[in-house]
């Protein structure tokens, strides 16, 4: 590792005794870990596997002893050639999250973060979530030892998510209300109750290890950082700390370049894209958020502030979609591509559709989009698959033969 300092986004300040603290003491900043790499070259790492922790320079922590993992991250790039022809697009590719331990892209985060706890002395843990932060944060606590609290909100979690945080032995706490209600309520806890460490993405070194999300991106490319990076957003923290991923990698001059950073949100869930399309530098608030796409059902983002400043400084922007446009491209992106999302996964995909139909991005450009969960996660989408995708009944009978099927196939 090496040397870092914690320092508020806001104020800039190195809060004192901050190494447990969420925010800055001063103006009640989000914090933020600071590598300072002036004067500094890339490690000499390409020799090591395209994984979370072959960037442990660039990670904050101490002892390799400490480190917690399951083997996260080095999850593929793909080239889609066939969703590519259909969206007009030479170089598009999905950068799929869902090939992580647990399913989502949170585990890059939750290695780095419960190896900190670790260092930190922490024997509880504690998140709220939309399910796949209490589902990886469950597995990894499992593998730390460390006791585990999730504040879920009760009825809108995916039930592929559930079934692991229940089979990891983590409490689950059923909040009546929505997500941010139960964040609201893990922030007080944390606050009150020393002994809980909070694992939301207000966490600064959950977003350190989220940032090589942008590392292997450009590994990928051969050192190249893409034109545009396009993501689902919900709370913010995964689009802020890939742009910090990419502004390291182009200070280490690894990269010459860094992409335009596009964020998509669920039309009755955006407080962020709605924001950047008015061109405003707040957020307003969405009370009861609405859509599918549970794991980005947020109407107060936390990471607002950091989401804000990558779009505006990447030159990128912001799009909303509707829940059946989510459908239809977690529809296209498996059958054309063999690549099975979750539909919140799946907006960047039709987020992009729709910036392509606007003209909004370049025929030439190089495109990844970020998939960030695995399809098998919700299956409650199978009902809302059309009838003819769900296959024919044929009855065996002895007079059964294959004329029966001649209409079908
Ligand atoms: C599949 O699990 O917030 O913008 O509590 O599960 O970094 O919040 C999940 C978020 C995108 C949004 N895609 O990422 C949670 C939670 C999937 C997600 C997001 C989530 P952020």
């Amino acid at each position: 590792m090496w040397p870092y300092k914690l320092q508020c986004f806001d104020c800039q300040r190195e809060p004192a005794a901050v190494e447990t603290g969420l925010r800055c003491k001063t103006c009640d900043g989000l914090l933020e870990v600071k590598f300072e790499l002036k004067g500094k070259k890339k490690p000499s790492w390409d020799h090591r596997q395209v994984s979370v922790w072959k960037y442990r320079e660039l990670l904050p922590i101490e002892n390799e002893e400490s480190i917690i993992t399951l083997a996260e991250g080095g999850t593929g790039l793909h080239r889609c050639t066939r969703l590519g022809r259909k969206l007009g697009l030479k170089k598009l590719y999905v950068k799929n999250e869902g090939e992580n331990p647990t399913g989502s892209f949170k585990d890059r985060g939750m290695t780095v973060a419960i190896s900190k706890a670790k260092e930190l002395g922490k024997k509880k843990v504690l998140c709220a979530s939309t399910g796949n932060t209490s589902a990886s944060l469950a597995a990894y606590s499992a593998r730390a030892g460390m006791e585990c609290i999730v504040l879920v909100p009760k009825g809108k979690v995916a039930g592929g998510k559930l079934l692991q945080v229940a089979m990891h032995g983590a409490k689950i706490i059923q909040v009546k209300g929505d997500f941010d209600q139960a964040f609201k309520t893990a922030l007080k806890l944390a606050k009150r109750r020393r002994d809980l460490y909070l694992m939301n993405s207000i966490n600064p070194y959950r977003l350190e290890g989220q940032k090589t999300l942008a590392f292997e991106i450009s590994d990928q490319l051969g050192s190249k950082a893409p034109d545009s990076v396009i993501l689902p957003v919900g709370n913010g923290g995964n689009i802020s700390a890939a742009w910090k991923g990419f502004t390291e990698f182009q200070q280490l001059s690894i990269t010459k370049t860094r992409p335009r950073m596009i964020g998509i949100q669920a039309e009755k869930a955006a407080p962020i894209a709605n924001a950047v399309k008015r061109r405003e530098n707040k957020i307003r608030l969405v009370y009861n958020p609405q859509t599918l796409a549970t794991a980005i059902r947020i109407g107060s983002p936390v990471n607002w502030p950091k989401v804000l400043k990558a779009i505006k400084e990447s030159k990128g922007t912001a799009e909303t979609v509707t829940d059946s446009e989510i459908l239809q491209a977690q529809r296209e992106l498996a059958t054309l591509e063999g690549i099975f999302v979750e539909p919140a996964s799946a907006a960047s995909v039709a987020g992009l559709k729709k910036l392509r139909a606007n003209m909004r991005v370049d025929a030439s450009e190089t495109i990844v989009c970020v998939t960030t969960g695995h399809g098998l996660k919700d299956p409650s989408v199978l009902e809302r698959l059309p009838k003819s995708r769900t296959g024919y009944n044929l009855e065996i009978t002895n007079r059964t033969n294959l004329d029966a099927l001649r209409r079908i196939i």
